[in-house]
């Protein structure tokens, strides 16, 4: 926006907390802009996928297992908070895993990546998930696991073409069980109605519907259960790793939730006065959520605090979509 009414100047000091009290706001004024998978130029695609590729090689900041790298540090801490639960079914759910892709793209750019984080924009695709660009086997995260690849032995089928082909996540879960990347896309059933990748969860219309929520109690929810949990269990199925706990150990949960993330974003952009500090709902715990609960990030990285996740372009972070 290159100019600004007073009154919308008034309304957003209104809105604005006032409570607000991060130490030090960094003033963004130049924030990377993230860009759908698909829209991504080569290099851009390979200079993501070569950092991915070297998070393995960097050592666990966790130290809790001796076979662990920086790489299995998300799916661990991801598992960890999630028995018991703490960041999915609750308002939190939004924030956290913004603050978690964040914190993401900073590793990848302790890896030399020098972009922004990338989306997978599955409504694009939702007609025809398994035809979407981000699993293309060179420039992309390969494919559907193999059926009759013994590698993992039974129970996790191995991605077996693309980038990723030998990545060997550590944990399955929150227990270590060594395995190669897995992905096992959910079947379509014409006769059940339901889409290849369970797509028809995740279509413009599906989306319309949970755009449509005007409250923050309203939209969390909707956008949590079908679309994000319809792109986990379609990519995932039974024995993938986008199913479990450890999801993170799938590369493409990262894009998966960037999108999630714009979305939101996209939301709040609808009335930025209102609804870029909108955060509402009942806590796991019984509580009500408010912008001072604290995000555990189990030393990955240091816990935050919700009010500063909220706005993309305030507190520590600096994107935009
Ligand atoms: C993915 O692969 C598994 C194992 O071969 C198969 O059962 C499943 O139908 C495949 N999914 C899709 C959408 O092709
Ligand atoms: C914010 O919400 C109020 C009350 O629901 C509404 O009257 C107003 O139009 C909204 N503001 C913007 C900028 O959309
Ligand atoms: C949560 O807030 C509502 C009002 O919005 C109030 O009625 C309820 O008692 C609060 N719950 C707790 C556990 O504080
Ligand atoms: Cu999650």
């Amino acid at each position: 926006m290159k100019f600004f009414h007073l009154a919308t100047l008034a309304a957003a000091a209104l809105a604005f907390p006032s409570d607000n009290s991060l130490a030090q706001r960094k003033t963004c004024t130049t924030p990377k802009v993230r860009k759908s998978w698909a829209k991504a130029t080569a290099a851009e695609k390979r200079s993501y996928i070569n950092a991915v590729l070297c998070l393995p090689t960097k050592p666990s900041r966790l130290h809790v297992s001796t076979h662990s790298t920086l790489y299995d540090d998300f799916g661990y801490i991801h598992a960890q908070l999630s028995a018991p639960q703490r960041i999915h079914g609750e308002p939190v759910f939004l924030p956290w895993h913004r603050y978690f892709v964040q914190v993401y793209e900073d590793a990848l750019r302790s890896c030399g990546y020098t972009g922004a984080a990338m989306y997978w924009d599955w409504v694009a695709d939702s007609a025809a998930p398994s035809k979407a660009a981000v699993w293309d086997p060179v420039l992309g995260f390969g494919g559907n696991g193999s059926d009759t690849d013994v590698t993992n032995g039974p129970g996790k089928l191995r991605v077996v073409n693309g980038p990723f082909r030998n990545l060997k996540p550590t944990y399955w879960n929150a227990a270590v069980d060594p395995h190669y990347l897995s992905r096992d896309w959910a079947p379509g059933h014409p006769e059940g109605n339901q889409a290849e990748m369970i797509g028809n969860a995740y279509s413009p219309s599906v989306m319309d519907e949970v755009n449509s929520w005007t409250v923050y109690e309203k939209f969390h929810p909707a956008l949590e259960s079908s679309p994000h949990g319809a792109v986990h269990a379609g990519v995932g199925g039974g024995r993938g790793d986008m199913g479990p706990t450890s999801s993170p150990n799938d590369p493409i949960f990262f894009l998966h939730h960037t999108m999630v993330d714009r979305v939101w974003w996209q939301w709040q952009q609808r009335e930025p006065q209102n609804r870029t500090f909108a955060y509402k709902g009942v806590r796991n715990d019984g509580q009500n959520a408010t912008l001072s609960d604290v995000m555990p990030m189990l030393g990955l990285a240091p816990d935050a605090v919700v009010r500063d996740y909220m706005d993309t372009k305030g507190g520590t972070l600096c994107y935009t979509y």
